[in-house]
């Protein structure tokens, strides 16, 4: 037996135990990965003996009397952007380095070379056309141009199913926060007065759907489950079914975290969407969680995703511990998704919509 500690939890793998709740230890049995059930193209062999993946119980965190701001949460995004720009000022003219420091900042911030690109582009034809009086003037540029990407873009989030509830489907690759994310928008929904369904689409991952009903009990929301290793298509269309009969408003579906280019995986995705559609309720949001600490990484995942099921938004979590908060704005500028909730900790409350304008103030104040 081993013992492992990390900040929230203890877990303890016990050989053939069953899962076992105490005051924050968590036991989680040694299973035998998918003998015979196995996912092809996963990284997984079928009867290589794999420890259970353990419950990862959402910290306990009390509702804060305001909600968080991005302004609060993201130091190290907005530390990188203070840094930089206090470099430029301190100079106080516009000079080869100046636009070197800036083309820095922003790739060091992830914005991605195409789009750093173009936004030093589009600032030199504008102190080309009217020559700039100084720094400040070239600042306020760049954070005109910056704030231009990201509007325009429709950040609601719809519930507006023609019969039954509306159902959003999370989606993205492992460990990005998406089981955390329906923990999060289920406490806020059922605050607000909804009826929701918490279905454990995950049927992969061992514990993945106790670490989902654990949220569901937290938030106050129903929850619906399958066997192990059962179809999650069938598990969501059984949610769905369910949520329906108890006149619930909106389904939340979970589904296990898969590399975007494991075809048959994003195969398996696109039939729980067709299966989901068939229930009575609809599909009206398609939720492709991002990490933001990945960066440029998380767009590629991003692009393939997209390319594979209909994603309607992102929901960009684990910016407060990224440096990388740049991705907004290569993710929406390069691929047209818009980024509506950004996940700013593990508590419950940790979410929040996107605002363009307080990210960008946030950045340059
Ligand atoms: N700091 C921070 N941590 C987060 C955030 N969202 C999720 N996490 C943490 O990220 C870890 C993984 O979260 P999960 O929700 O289990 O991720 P998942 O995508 O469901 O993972 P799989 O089901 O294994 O694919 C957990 O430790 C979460 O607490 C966030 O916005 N900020
Ligand atoms: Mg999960």
């Amino acid at each position: 037996m081993t013992l492992a500690a990390s900040t929230n939890e203890i877990v303890l793998w016990v050989a053939g135990g069953g899962v076992v709740f105490g005051t924050g230890v968590v036991l989680a049995s040694r299973v035998i990965a998918r003998r015979g059930a196995s996912r092809t193209g996963d990284t997984v062999a079928p009867g290589v003996d794999v420890p259970a993946a353990p419950i990862a119980e959402p910290p306990v965190v009390e509702a804060p009397a305001t909600p968080p701001t991005v302004r609060d949460r993201t130091s190290r995004t907005r530390g990188l952007f203070a840094n930089a720009l206090s470099s430029i000022r301190g100079r106080g003219r516009i000079d080869g380095e100046t636009w070197a420091d800036l083309e820095e900042l922003l790739l060091r911030a992830d914005l991605g070379v195409g789009l750093v690109d173009g936004l030093i582009a589009d600032l030199r034809a504008r102190a080309t056309e009217s020559p700039m009086t100084g720094v400040e003037e070239l600042i306020a540029g760049l954070r005109e141009s910056m704030t231009a990407r990201l509007s325009g873009a429709n950040r609601s989030l719809s519930m507006e199913s023609p019969s039954g509830p509306a159902v959003w489907l999370f989606v993205g690759v492992n460990g990005v926060g998406k089981t955390t994310t329906i923990g999060k928008v289920a406490t806020a929904r059922v605050a607000a007065g909804a009826s929701v369904v918490l279905a454990a689409g995950d049927t992969f991952r061992a514990a993945a759907a106790e670490q989902l009903q654990i949220w569901a009990e937290r938030s106050g929301a129903g929850f619906v489950r399958g066997a192990e290793g059962a179809d999650p298509a069938s598990v969501i269309f059984d949610g769905i079914e369910s949520a329906a009969a108890k006149n619930a408003d909106l389904v939340l579906a979970d589904t296990a975290g898969r590399l975007q280019n494991k075809t048959n995986l994003m195969e398996e995705l696109r039939k729980v969407r067709r299966v989901a559609d068939k229930a009575r309720g609809a599909v009206t949001e398609v939720l492709l969680v991002v990490d933001a600490t990945t960066g440029q990484n998380g767009l590629s995942q991003a692009r393939e995703f997209a390319a594979a099921t209909d994603v309607t938004g992102v929901v960009l979590t684990k910016l407060d511990g990224s440096a990388k908060g740049g991705i907004v704005f290569a993710i929406e500028t390069e691929l047209g998704i818009p980024v509506k909730l950004v996940g700013l900790g593990e508590g419950a409350h940790d979410l929040v919509t996107f605002n363009p304008g307080d990210f960008v103030s946030a950045l340059f104040e």
